[in-house]
């Protein structure tokens, strides 16, 4: 198939996931175009059977606010038609399914029918979607693709229910590389001390540091674990909220033992280095940073929003807790660093959940089938 893919290039779960299936549909002999403004993040550009297209927005000074939509929108319809693409596929709703609208119609007035999927990611509905100046016309984007997936069943509820969707809504969850994202003693063994002395524990932290994410929760955990457990953080990824954190470590004086090592591309070189991630956010659709880690056998304390319980079984593969208790996450992990064999099991069990449910060759398929499924083949 021969498939546009259009995302936030930047930082952020829904263009890991984008980025990330491109990268898998590529490897399965389907080609793929990138049509966005900047090149997805985690592409390096060389990928076989992977296009890039930028969507350049044209200033002028009479636009206060320049049209990306409608540069993406035109865009869209000149590489569908350009390349033969079968369908488009849009990650986030806002503003990509309208976009995508646009691009079906202008290309259906040039005789080609070129449907559109849109997948829902989580704040595109939760927060974005729900401000009254974006929600009617993110349910009509909803309403009008061919084909809309969500990233966990908890999104399906919530899109139905506040949105008052009723068309079917194909749920597809998250998924990781097994292979590339997995435990690594050999890393371990090189790359561990920049960031740990032996005896330390390493705990972790990744995301685009908004607000949603807590990060003073996080910051705020380890400093009281800290004092307990011999230790360090591993702070992975930018964003607005990285100033807050630091000052809290300088509040705490704890700025020696925090590692802030910006945005990586490269996250399952680091994530086996840690022993514990912290995901404290205030919302989680699903929590990709949670399932990285757990791939890599690294067991999380997360907060039970969202679709995270779909992921994280609480005392099995990680621990749950309510949003904003840093008291007893701190607790908790003070408990599970200290024992090892916990510690150990709670990793063993985290690495086969991303196994057994969330590897790419389970999931890619599924997006495959609904790929056929949409073009009615
Ligand atoms: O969490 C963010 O700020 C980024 C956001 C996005 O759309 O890029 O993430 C959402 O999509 C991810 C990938 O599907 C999910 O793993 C995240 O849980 C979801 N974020 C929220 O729901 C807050």
């Amino acid at each position: 198939m021969k498939i546009g893919m259009t995302c936030y290039p930047t930082y952020g779960g829904s263009g890991v996931v984008a980025t990330e299936l491109g990268i898998e549909l590529a490897a399965r002999g389907h080609q793929v175009h990138f049509i966005t403004y900047q090149q997805p993040f985690r592409l390096t550009g060389r990928e076989h059977g992977i296009f890039f297209h930028e969507v350049a927005v044209t200033t002028y000074p009479l636009f206060q606010y320049p049209p990306y939509d409608l540069a993406l929108a035109s865009r869209m319809a000149e590489v569908a038609e350009f390349y033969e693409l079968d369908l488009l596929h849009v990650h986030y709703a806002i503003p990509h399914s309208v976009c995508a609208m646009l691009a079906r119609q202008m290309l259906e007035a040039r005789g080609r029918r070129v449907p559109f999927i849109t997948t829902l990611h989580g704040t595109d509905i939760t927060l974005v979607g729900q401000d009254p100046g974006y929600l009617p016309i993110t349910k009509f984007g909803i309403e009008q693709s061919d084909g809309v997936t969500s990233i966990s069943d908890d999104l399906k509820r919530a899109t139905e229910r506040d949105f008052g969707i009723q068309r079917p809504i194909e749920v597809i969850q998250n998924f990781v590389n097994c292979d590339e994202y997995k435990p690594d003693g050999a890393l371990r063994a090189r790359d561990r001390a920049q960031y740990a002395a032996e005896g330390e524990k390493l705990i972790c932290h990744l995301s685009n540091f908004r607000r949603v994410k807590r990060v003073d929760d996080v910051v705020e955990v380890f400093a009281r674990v800290q004092r307990e457990v011999p230790s360090k953080l591993l702070l992975i990824g930018d964003g607005p909220d990285r100033s807050l954190a630091e000052q809290l470590c300088l509040k705490y004086g704890i700025q020696g033992k925090v590692h802030f090592v910006g945005k990586q591309d490269s996250v399952q070189d680091l994530l086996p280095l840690t022993d514990l991630l912290l995901m404290p956010s205030a919302m989680e659709s699903f929590g990709l940073a949670a399932l990285e880690g757990m791939a890599c056998g690294v067991p999380c304390i997360a907060t039970r929003v969202g679709g995270v319980p779909e992921l994280v079984e609480d005392g099995v593969n990680g621990l749950l807790f309510p949003v904003g208790d840093v008291e007893a996450m701190s607790a908790a992990a003070v408990a599970l660093l200290r024992d090892e064999e916990r510690l150990r099991g709670m990793a063993v069990a985290a690495r086969r959940t991303a196994q057994d449910h969330f590897c790419t060759s389970r999931v890619i398929p599924r997006y495959e089938r609904f790929y056929e499924s949409v073009l009615g083949r």
